[in-house]
């Protein structure tokens, strides 16, 4: 059984095994949480993202995938980068939500990663609505087949956290 924590702040300032950053599919930075990552996390990360891209994602990381870096000068041993789905009123992209969040524990658990970090991936830039977002989220943790002991939600608002509450019953 993995256990589900929430918490209200910054992910960079979180200390897990491994954090995971919502990025976008070039893996070269960006704003929010990623843009965050890459300011805390120092220039490692970015030469890490560029030689992924270089050797093996020339198209970029497609939505719904996940890959490894260090973790830089954050307090964890990797950042899993994950691309989150653009909102779309009119297209169902919740499968490749719920890919972002299996894909990076299956990483995690290639690692060996005991405890890791979440942010409410697509529900900033990519305007996911944060109660579906949350939803997605909880149901796809809690049915993942992992070795992951711990996962945190780490959401940025009080709001943000409020609603993962909700879907958690808490
Ligand atoms: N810690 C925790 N949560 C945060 C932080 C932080 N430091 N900063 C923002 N959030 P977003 P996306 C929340 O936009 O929607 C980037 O430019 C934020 O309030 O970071 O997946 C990438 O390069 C929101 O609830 O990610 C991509 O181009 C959530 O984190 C694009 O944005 C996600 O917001 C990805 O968009």
């Amino acid at each position: 059984m993995t256990t589900i924590t929430l918490v209200q702040g910054d992910i960079t300032r979180q200390s897990a095994d491994a954090i995971v950053n919502a990025a976008n599919s070039s893996l070269l930075g960006g704003g929010g949480v990623d843009g965050a990552i890459h300011r805390r996390g120092g220039p490692a990360i970015l030469a890490e993202c560029r030689a992924l891209r270089a050797s093996h994602y020339g198209k970029g990381l497609p939505t719904g995938r996940a890959v490894a870096t260090t973790a830089g000068d954050l307090d964890a041993r990797w950042v899993i980068h994950t691309v989150g789905p653009v909102w779309s009123a009119t297209e169902d992209r919740s499968g490749l939500l719920a890919s972002c969040y299996r894909e990076s524990l299956r990483v995690a658990d290639e690692l060996g990663a005991r405890t890791v970090a979440f942010p409410a991936v697509s529900t900033g830039v990519y305007r996911w609505p944060m109660h579906d977002a949350a939803r997605i989220a909880v149901e796809t943790v809690r049915a993942a087949e992992t070795g992951v002991e711990e996962v945190t939600f780490v959401l940025f608002d009080r709001q943000a956290y409020d609603t993962f509450a909700g879907q958690l019953g808490r």
